[in-house]
């Protein structure tokens, strides 16, 4: 990219370069005449004046050199926006607040158009004459935030409002779950008064994302119910393609390819490809590359596939059946593990759950959550014990090791058990049988839990953190804790140490984790419960702890050395 051409900010800035304040000013593309700027009118706090304040040509606007400047639009067809490196004082803090509060970068997407242009990421398939039903029903655009950027709530509700045929979008539903920032309040209200699609429904306290959505559902009054997230972006042509598969089945769930914009840059990253999700038993979402069973099932890769389960914030499903499947379990609080029970609640009580490939919004990926929880309760783990006890069966215990086995106050969910009965669901084994079998179960492992190494005092545990970050990162060691969590190993009948979907891995160097390949080689173990070493397959060599306990050692085998006997637990080779 071109962008970061253009002198340093501190040396003779170009005095045709209009300032970041003036763009804001500008409306690029006005849908109607009428249509106030994006950035906030001055005067208001300090998170919504953005670059407004201390920029004064200071800021080197990226730039095309080719193009006039009068007309340079930062971001526009989902171009990273690079500030320059020496930033001055006053708008580095401006940056750093924006992070702050955020966890993106606020001071670039307040340089950024709210109609920005994107690229259009969609197969040419998706794109063919007939390709969709004539005749769709419109949807109701659910949109619940918590102390959402101002420019970021506006860009994701101008996308809808742009890329959506006027025809197939009723309202847009904004639920304010009770924000605190200055513009969530009258400034919204103003705003979005010159759209009328656009309902404002707020909280009266702090609801948490779950309960906010439903909140957004008794309000919404189309046919169809379509929940995004509040920093997201639509591509041309997203929603015809969901509502086509809902209309052909009312008991499909759709969900549209997630494309990446940058928490820094703001960069629309289009995937060309796309995955399946999936989860772990920890009950973490993740992602898959499509199974080949459901490739094989396709003509065209932009076909819609079977998704085991979904990410959570971007799906359209028909009114109807999200109220027979019962909505959400409102004793979910806050944040997470809703998204799992729609996802097995679809597939097990009779519906199905797809990823459209022809659908394509953008979200902005953050590395933490900016805003507060609750203090005092594991809001997550509570949610995620509430799904276990509904959904989970004989297979709960998988999860509840995880936690200790210490499953907490997670309150009353007999009606759930109820409705679960009533609706004659089927069994999670059928689920995941047919819908997934890719998951380990870790009930098929010879032993699960810890490995605990029984040299110098016998209190040391093999532990990783397992994390996406972490992979290929060397496997660590810790006092054993007896937590579950990072020192909850599985040995597989096939001799691999797992933890969930990645493998503890060998290839001469350090001990590392590394995605499970199945195909042994550097991923298999054997272990002997009579003289507890680990032995590595292909080098031969045995598993041992260094004498400060903190490393891990590949060393030449000897059955009288303590620091190379482990003890798996629950170790059941039967
Ligand atoms: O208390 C809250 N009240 C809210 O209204 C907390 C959050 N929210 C809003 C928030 O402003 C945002 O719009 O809820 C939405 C989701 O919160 P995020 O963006 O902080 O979460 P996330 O994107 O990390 O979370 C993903 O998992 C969540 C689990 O509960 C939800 O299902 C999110 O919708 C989901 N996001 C996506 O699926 C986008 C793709 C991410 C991936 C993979
Ligand atoms: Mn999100």
């Amino acid at each position: 990219y071109t962008e970061q051409r253009g002198p340093p900010a501190d040396t003779n800035p170009d005095p045709a370069l209009p300032a970041p304040a003036a763009l804001l000013k500008k409306t690029p593309e006005p849908s109607s005449a009428k249509e106030p700027p994006a950035a906030a009118p001055s005067g208001d706090s300090h998170e919504n004046a953005g670059p407004e304040e201390g920029v004064g040509g200071v800021l080197v606007p990226p730039r095309d050199p080719d193009e006039d400047s009068s007309s340079v639009q930062y971001g526009e067809m989902g171009k990273p926006v690079v500030l320059p490196a020496n930033l001055s004082a006053d708008v580095k803090k401006l940056v750093d607040e924006g992070w702050q509060k955020n966890a993106f970068n606020q001071y670039v997407s307040d340089l950024i158009s709210v109609h920005r242009k994107l690229p259009d990421p969609r197969d040419q398939w998706c794109k063919e004459p007939g390709r969709y039903l004539e005749k769709l029903p419109a949807t109701s655009v659910i949109i619940c935030f918590h102390n959402e950027a101002w420019s970021v709530l506006l860009r994701t509700v101008h996308s809808v409002l742009d890329r959506s045929p006027p025809h197939l979008l009723k309202e847009i539903i904004l639920v304010d779950d009770f924000s605190d920032m200055a513009h969530t309040k009258r400034q919204l209200e103003d705003y979005m008064a010159m759209y009328p699609k656009v309902k404002i429904v707020r909280a009266s306290k702090r609801e948490g994302l779950i309960r906010a959505r439903l909140l957004g559902a008794k309000h919404a009054t189309a046919p169809v119910l379509t929940y995004l997230d509040s920093h997201c972006e639509c591509t041309t042509g997203w929603l015809e393609p969901l509502l086509d598969r809902i209309t052909r089945d009312r008991t499909t769930v759709v969900c549209p390819v997630i494309d990446s914009i940058e928490d820094d840059t703001f960069e629309y990253k289009g995937k060309g490809s796309y995955q399946v999700g999936g989860f772990n038993w920890n009950l973490q979402f993740n992602w898959h590359a499509v199974p080949e069973r459901e490739r094989k099932k396709h003509k065209n890769s932009a076909e819609p596939v079977w998704s085991p389960t979904m990410a959570g914030g971007l799906f359209s499903i028909d009114r109807a059946f999200f109220e027979k499947l019962g909505t959400y379990d409102s004793g979910f609080d806050i944040w997470g593990g809703e998204n799992l029970e729609l996802s097995f609640k679809t597939w097990m009580c009779g519906g199905t759950l797809e990823i459209v490939p022809c659908s394509h919004v953008g979200h902005i990926f953050r590395k933490r959550s900016p805003y507060k929880w609750r203090s005092g309760v594991n809001v997550l783990k509570r949610n995620s014990v509430r799904l276990s006890e509904v959904w989970l069966d004989e297979y709960a215990k998988y999860y509840y090791q995880r936690i200790g086995n210490d499953l907490g106050d997670y309150g009353n969910v007999s009606s759930r058990k109820e409705l679960r009965k009533k609706l004659g669901c089927k069994p999670f084994k059928w689920y995941l049988d047919n819908i997934y079998p890719e998951l380990f179960i870790p009930g098929e492992a010879v032993a699960s839990g810890e490995v605990r190494n029984l040299g110098l005092g016998g209190k040391t545990c093999l532990d990783s953190p397992a994390r996406k970050a972490d992979l290929h990162k060397p496997a660590g060691l810790y006092p054993c804790h007896n937590q579950g969590g990072n020192q909850y190993w599985m040995l597989s009948k096939s001799g691999e140490i797992r933890r969930d979907e990645t493998c503890l891995d060998y290839a001469g160097q350090e001990v590392i984790l590394y995605p499970c390949h199945g195909s042994k080689g550097n991923q298999f173990w054997q272990y002997n419960s009579d003289t507890h070493l680990i032995q590595h397959g292909s080098s031969k060599k045995c598993l041992a702890i260094s004498s400060n306990k903190q490393k891990l050692l590949m060393e030449e085998c000897d059955i009288s050395n303590q620091q190379q006997q482990w003890k798996f637990q629950n170790y059941d080779p039967s």
